[in-house]
C-alpha cells in the first residue's frame, strides 16, 4: 500500500466528515511523526493534524492521551466559562476515532491521534525581540496557572524521570562505559569513537554534574512544590496567531505531568533568550541575551508570581541554566548511544546540538551575577 493510501486508511478511522483531499508531513518536532490533512466539508476546506505517537519514547500512549484529554478539557472549560473570544483556537482539541477513542491503532501496532488543526499560526525558533520573549513567558505562566486547580488526581508520568538530572547522568555514564568497552575490544576499526570526538563536551558535563542536580534535589526533598507543568516548553511548541502576533495556544502536550514550574520556565529561557537556534553550528552566534531574559521573566511573573513560593523564585535564573544543561546532556548521551532518540537530519547533529547548548551555558555563566540580580529584582 502506498504511503498516502495507508495514511488515508488510518485517518479515515477518525471521526472526520467530508471528502478527503490530501495529507502531507508537517512540522519540525523531534519526537512524533506529524502530518496535516485536508478535507472538503460542504465546499469548505478543513485541515486536521495527525500524529503517530512515538511509542519508543511514550511507552503508554493510552496514558498520554488520558492526560491530554483531562488537561485540554479543563482549559477549554475555563476559557469557555470566562467567555474568552475565539477560545476554541486557544487549546488543542482531540478528535476521537469513529469508535469514540482518543486514538487509532494501525496494523503495525502504532498509535495515532488527531487534533483540529489550528489555522493561521506560526511558531518561533529564535525570538525576534524582547517583546516576543515577554508574551511567550506570560503564556507559560498562564498555562501553569490554568492547571493549578485540575481535579481528579495526579496525572500519569508519561516519561518517568524526564527532567531528573541524576537519572540522566546515570544513563550518560552508562553510555560512556559502553563506548569505552567497545573501544577496548575493537581499537582498530574504531579509532575515533564517539566519546573521543566528544571529549571536551564530556568533560564539561562531568564538571557540571553536582550543580546540575540542584533542581531535582529541591523537588525531591520538598523544598519546591510539585506542580502540573508542560515539561517541553521550547518555543516552537507555542503557537502564535498570525493576526496579531500574540500567543494563541500551547501545543505538544505529551509531557504534561507532575514536575516543577521551573522546568517550564527553564526550557523557555533556554530557547527564547538564546540568539540562535538550538542546532546552530556557528557558536559565535550562540549568545544568551539578558534583555530577552528580563522580558521573559517579566512576562512569566506577571502570571505566576501569585502562586510561586519564595523557594521557587530563588531559583528562576538557575532554572534556565539547569534545563539547558539537561538538554546538552541528553543530546550528548543520544550521540554516544548512536542517535536513537531524537530525529536527526545529519551525522553529528546531536553533538552539534550539545555543543550549542554548552555554548549557551558558557554565555549565561559569563553574565551570571547580572542574571541573578535581574531575577531577584523582579521577584522581590
Ligand atoms: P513533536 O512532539 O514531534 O515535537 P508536536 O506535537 O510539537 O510534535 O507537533 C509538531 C509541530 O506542529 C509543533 O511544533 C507545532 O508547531 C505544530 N502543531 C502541533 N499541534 C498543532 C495544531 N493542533 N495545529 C497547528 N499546528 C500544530
Ligand atoms: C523534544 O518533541 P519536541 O521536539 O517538541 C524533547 C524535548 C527537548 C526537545 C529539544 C518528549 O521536544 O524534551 O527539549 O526535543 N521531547 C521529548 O529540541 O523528549
Ligand atoms: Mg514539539
Amino acid at each position: 500500500m502506498g504511503d498516502t493510501r495507508r495514511m488515508k486508511n488510518i485517518i479515515g478511522q477518525f471521526s472526520i466528515h467530508g471528502e478527503f483531499e490530501d495529507v502531507v508531513p508537517y512540522g519540525q518536532g523531534h519526537i512524533n511523526d506529524t502530518y496535516r490533512s485536508r478535507w472538503n466539508q460542504a465546499g469548505t476546506t478543513v485541515r486536521y493534524l495527525h500524529q503517530r505517537i512515538n511509542h519508543a519514547v511514550f511507552t503508554r500512549p493510552d496514558e498520554v492521551m488520558e492526560n491530554i484529554l483531562r488537561v485540554t478539557r479543563h482549559i477549554a472549560d475555563k476559557l469557555a466559562a470566562a467567555g474568552t473570544a475565539g477560545w476554541s483556537r486557544r487549546v488543542l482539541t482531540v478528535v476521537p476515532s469513529r469508535e469514540g477513542k482518543p486514538w487509532v491503532r494501525d496494523a503495525q501496532g502504532g498509535w495515532w491521534r488527531t487534533y483540529l488543526f489550528i489555522e493561521n499560526t506560526h511558531s518561533l525558533d529564535v525570538a525576534a525581540s524582547p517583546e516576543e520573549a515577554r508574551f511567550l513567558g506570560a503564556s507559560i505562566g498562564n498555562f501553569q496557572k490554568q492547571l493549578t486547580d485540575l481535579h481528579g488526581g495526579r496525572l500519569h508520568e508519561t516519561i518517568p524521570h524526564f527532567h531528573d538530572m541524576e537519572s540522566r547522568y546515570r544513563r550518560f555514564h552508562e553510555a560512556l562505559r559502553s563506548d569505552f568497552a567497545n573501544r577496548a575490544e575493537d581499537t582498530e576499526s574504531r579509532p575515533d569513537s564517539r566519546a573521543e570526538k566528544a571529549a571536551a563536551e564530556i568533560t564539561f558535563m562531568q564538571e557540571n554534574e553536582e550543580r546540575g542536580a540542584m533542581l531535582i534535589r529541591a523537588l525531591r526533598e520538598g523544598r519546591i512544590p510539585e506542580r502540573i507543568c508542560h515539561n517541553d516548553t521550547k518555543m516552537n511548541n507555542i503557537l502564535i496567531d498570525n493576526a496579531d502576533n500574540r500567543v494563541l495556544c500551547v501545543a505538544d502536550l505529551d509531557t504534561v505531568m507532575p514536575g516543577t514550574s521551573l522546568f517550564d520556565l527553564g526550557d523557555l529561557i533556554r530557547t527564547a533568550a538564546s540568539r540562535a537556534e538550538e542546532d546552530e553550528r556557528d557558536l559565535a552566534k550562540v549568545v544568551f541575551d539578558p534583555a530577552f531574559f528580563q522580558a521573559l521573566l517579566e512576562g512569566y511573573l506577571s502570571e505566576a508570581l501569585d502562586f510561586l513560593t519564595p523557594a521557587e523564585t530563588a531559583l528562576l535564573a538557575e532554572a534556565g541554566r539547569n534545563i539547558t544543561q539537561i538538554m546538552a546532556l541528553r543530546f550528548l548521551t543520544d550521540y554516544l548511544e548512536g542517535d536513537h532518540y531524537y530525529h536527526t537530519a545529519r551525522p553529528g547533529h546531536n553533538l552539534d546540538r550539545c555543543r550549542n547548548q554548552i555554548a549557551l551555558i558558557r554565555s549565561m555563566d559569563a553574565q551570571w551575577e547580572a542574571l541573578l540580580a535581574t531575577a531577584q529584582a523582579l521577584s522581590a
